[in-house]
């Protein structure tokens, strides 16, 4: 056996939005690995650079050209070692030359040509034999924002967390119930629904903000009394995407409202209480820490997560711990390059009482790697919509974990709930 690195192939291929996204072949003595790399629409300032300028052909030939050269002959064993080369050759704080999908895809292609080589599925390779624990699905159902147009919601994202399910399998099958019996909802209620879904496979349709937490928390007393366990109603606000820097506001289009911080606090707040929310994310936009720290100081029994606050990065997220802005953060691997420097976070997220919620994007591919990682690295959510076939890769993969873990299998806790 061995994990020395033989070949690096790379090439362009597309994401769910028919966007072109990089995907890599790592190939090891005995092992291979395979990775492509998702795309965000509503990103984070703070988020690595994607590609070198010319995009994806530039990427795939910086691979052939620049990378290949420098890893081919290294240990795949050696994860740190490989993704501190790849900062070495990128040389930048945002891999802006190299491409931070080029970075994301190299090292997760070879954490897993690794764990190939081992014979090891890769959340036992990352995580050990204590990595049995599975995340709950926090699921999209309901779009708007940034991520549809015309006359949808402000939010972003209306989701349910399905706390209290006791296997993963019922959770996945909970979360489709809620997504279903939306529809069913929508098509009474709006005589020109025509089943439209977003990105994520969520329903896009002409309601208010307030409509959509109507039906959604509706749909949720529903399932939940059938399933006898709780799903509970969450929101990603992407508030950076409703800011207005002039007029210091979050713009309220379909509402026809703005609001200011103060406003937008006692909003939220009213939408926490009102509706029981268990999860909101980035209710204030990426550079208001203190608001955050304002909500998560009065929101009970509620996540408080941020994702355009921190980007998946360590150092934002220690000034975020330092003043209590949250207790909840986004990880996206792609926001920051390397495995390495995502499980860095991740830990501190940890160390600080933070729930990591491990995330796909809106544009993304079949790609499953980040169902492995929320097993290995113990992140107790992973979110990744209910259904669409991007999705269903991530939410399948993590019906096989449970099946291979067996009777070792258990779901993990949300401490905060
Ligand atoms: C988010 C994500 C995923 P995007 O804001 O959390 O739902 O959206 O990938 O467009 O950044
Ligand atoms: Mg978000």
């Amino acid at each position: 056996m061995s994990t020395v690195i033989e070949d690096i192939i790379a090439r362009k291929v597309f994401n769910s939005r028919g966007e072109e996204t990089i995907e890599v072949d790592v190939i090891t003595a005995s092992g291979f690995g395979r990775a492509s790399a998702p795309a965000g629409e509503s990103r984070g300032k703070a988020e690595v650079v994607y590609y070198p300028k010319g995009g994806v052909d530039e990427a795939v030939k910086k691979v052939e050209e620049l990378i290949a050269p420098e890893l081919v002959g290294l240990n795949a064993d050696f994860q740190e070692e490989i993704d501190k080369t790849l900062h070495e050759i990128d040389n930048t704080k945002d891999f802006r030359i190299i491409g931070g999908n080029t970075a994301f895809t190299i090292s997760l292609a070879n954490a897993e040509a690794t764990a190939n080589s081992y014979g090891l599925p890769l959340f036992q390779y990352l995580g050990g034999y204590a990595a049995h624990e599975l995340p709950y699905p926090l699921g999209n159902v309901i779009s708007g924002g940034r991520h549809t147009s015309g006359k949808s919601p402000d939010i972003q994202e209306f989701l349910v967390l399905p706390y209290g399910a006791e296997s993963f399998l019922e959770a996945a099958a909970a979360n489709v119930k809620i997504h279903k019996k939306v529809w069913e909802i929508l098509k009474k209620k709006d005589k020109l629904f025509n089943n439209g879904r977003s990105d994520e496979g969520a329903w896009t349709a002409n309601i208010t903000n307030l409509e959509a937490l109507e039906i959604l928390a509706d749909a949720c007393e529903k399932v939940s009394n059938e399933v006898n366990f709780n799903c509970s109603p969450g929101v990603d606000v992407a508030a950076s995407t409703l800011w207005n820097h002039k007029s210091k506001r979050y713009v309220y289009q379909r509402d026809g409202k703005g609001r200011d911080s103060g406003e937008q606090l006692e909003f939220i707040l009213q939408l926490v209480e009102k509706y029981h929310l268990a999860y909101v994310e980035d209710p204030f936009h990426e550079e208001d820490y203190e608001s955050f720290a304002e909500l998560t100081k009065k929101a009970k029994n509620c996540l408080i997560c941020g994702d355009d606050l921190f980007a998946t990065n360590h150092e934002r997220l220690a000034h975020g711990v330092e003043i209590h802005a949250a207790n909840a953060i986004i990880i996206k691997v792609n926001q920051v390059g390397t495995l390495t420097d995502a499980l860095e976070t991740i830990e501190a997220a940890k160390r600080a009482g933070y729930v990591p919620v491990i995330s796909h994007r809106s544009g993304d591919t079949c790609d499953w790697h980040i169902a492995h990682l929320a097993v290995a690295f113990k992140c107790p959510i992973i979110k990744t919509g209910v259904v669409e076939g991007a999705r269903i890769a991530k939410i399948n993969e993590l019906i096989r974990v449970e099946e291979f873990l067996g009777d070792r299998a258990k779901m993990a806790e949300i401490q905060i709930l």
